[in-house]
């Protein structure tokens, strides 16, 4: 392959996605911590634009101030050495003990206020890293039995604490921007917020709702066998695409976490095809960061890890190369013009029309044979599939 990366393609990895240990549910860790310093020196040689984190991947939960202060600094003297940037971290509200009920939303209130104190001190950190996005996911707001959660009280509690942490960003005059992850189950039974669309509604209630957009995740729109690029589309339509999780999904199952591209490969080269040519003239819809967020599988070792976190990069690459020729063979144009795809963007009433000249066009009703449109209107979609098809498999 013949793709490089580079930071121009704003590719960034979680400190905890490579970092990944091997360990699962059935079974112990496969391999050995790495430090972030490594981590960093690593990404910065491959083309990688940054890094992400939670605070608890930086340093230990329940580290002194000194132990903060040092892994903060080791991180900061990396990214000066290698240019690596640190544009999106968030908080772990998921894995001490304490939030077995959840954060922002469990039913005991002092750790409700423990979860904000915890997120509060951690945008103080965003801010001194550089970040401007601030990723929320929930993984433990949620519940597995329906009578233990009243879920009206729970999202009333949720949205308390984005007003106050965008209160508290707006009066420190912060840039930096909240983006939520939804995702329907797991580890919780099931989750809060648990897709693109309920999460676009909870949004909307807030009293900042400009502050707050998304960051979703391929394969957690896929564990709820929704289409994920239709879901970003939808994403991008309400202006709330702020950052974007990628990865690989096959199927309704546990989160897999897999290289971008190794599960619904058709729907990566759909993703890809809208990010870098779905927009307003034919360019970028999305100019954020490409974030990936999968697990080197547990079978892998450390040479295993950097081969992955290369395979996301070229995937993606690849895929956007396809995509670019694609759109530029005069076949599938063709073939989008015979679908019709163009004349969705065309509105259905005419200028200054309403109901009344609507009624009043018997074009439109009395005239129109709609028995014509049982056979003799296809739409060629399935020609156009196979387009795309033979792109994606490299046979144009
Ligand atoms: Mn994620």
């Amino acid at each position: 392959m013949t793709l490089t990366p580079t930071p121009a393609d704003k590719f960034t990895f979680g400190l905890w996605t490579v970092g990944y240990n091997g360990g699962d549910p059935f079974g112990g860790p496969t391999r050995a911590p790495l430090d972030v310093v490594h981590v960093i020196e690593k990404l910065a040689s491959f083309g990688a634009y940054g890094l992400t984190f939670h605070d608890d991947d930086l340093f230990a939960f329940g580290s002194t101030d000194a132990e903060r202060r040092t892994q903060i600094d080791r991180l900061k003297a990396a990214c000066e050495a290698t240019g690596l940037k640190t544009p999106m971290i968030t908080t772990n509200l998921f894995s001490q003990p304490v939030f077995k009920d959840g954060g922002f939303t469990s039913n005991d209130r002092a750790v409700r206020r423990f979860a904000l104190r915890k997120v509060l001190r951690n945008i103080d950190l965003a801010m001194e890293v550089g970040a401007q996005t601030f990723v929320m996911w929930g993984g433990r707001e949620g519940a597995e039995y329906d009578a233990a959660k009243d879920i009206r009280s729970a999202l009333e509690r949720y949205r308390e604490a984005v007003n106050l942490l965008s209160e508290y960003v707006l009066d420190a005059g912060y840039d930096l921007k909240f983006a939520i992850e939804p995702k329907p189950n797991e580890p919780r039974g099931d989750i809060l917020l648990p897709t693109v669309g309920h999460a676009l509604a909870f949004i909307n209630s807030l009293e900042h709702p400009e502050m707050v957009g998304l960051n979703p995740e391929v394969g957690h729109e896929q564990m709820a066998g929704l289409n994920f690029q239709a879901g970003i589309a939808q994403a991008l339509y309400h202006g709330k695409l702020f950052h974007i999780d990628l990865n690989g999904q096959r199927g309704i199952k546990y989160d897999q976490d897999l290289v971008f591209g190794h599960g619904d490969l058709h729907n990566a080269f759909a993703l890809v095809d809208l990010l870098e040519n779905g927009g307003p003239n034919g360019g970028q819809a999305y100019t954020g960061m490409r974030h990936f967020d999968y697990k080197p599988s547990r079978t892998e070792d450390e040479n295993g890890v950097w081969e992955s976190a290369k395979a996301n990069m070229q995937t993606y690459l690849l895929l956007k190369e396809r995509a670019k020729a694609f759109r530029a063979d005069p076949e599938v144009q063709e073939a989008l013009a015979a679908a019709k795809v163009a004349e969705l963007a065309v509105p259905t009433l005419a200028e200054g029309e309403g109901y009344r000249e609507l009624i009043a066009d018997t074009e439109s009703y009395e005239n129109f044979d709609s028995g014509a449109y049982f056979n003799g209107h296809g739409f060629g979609f399935v020609r156009l599939q196979q387009l795309a098809t033979e792109h994606l498999l490299g046979a144009r």
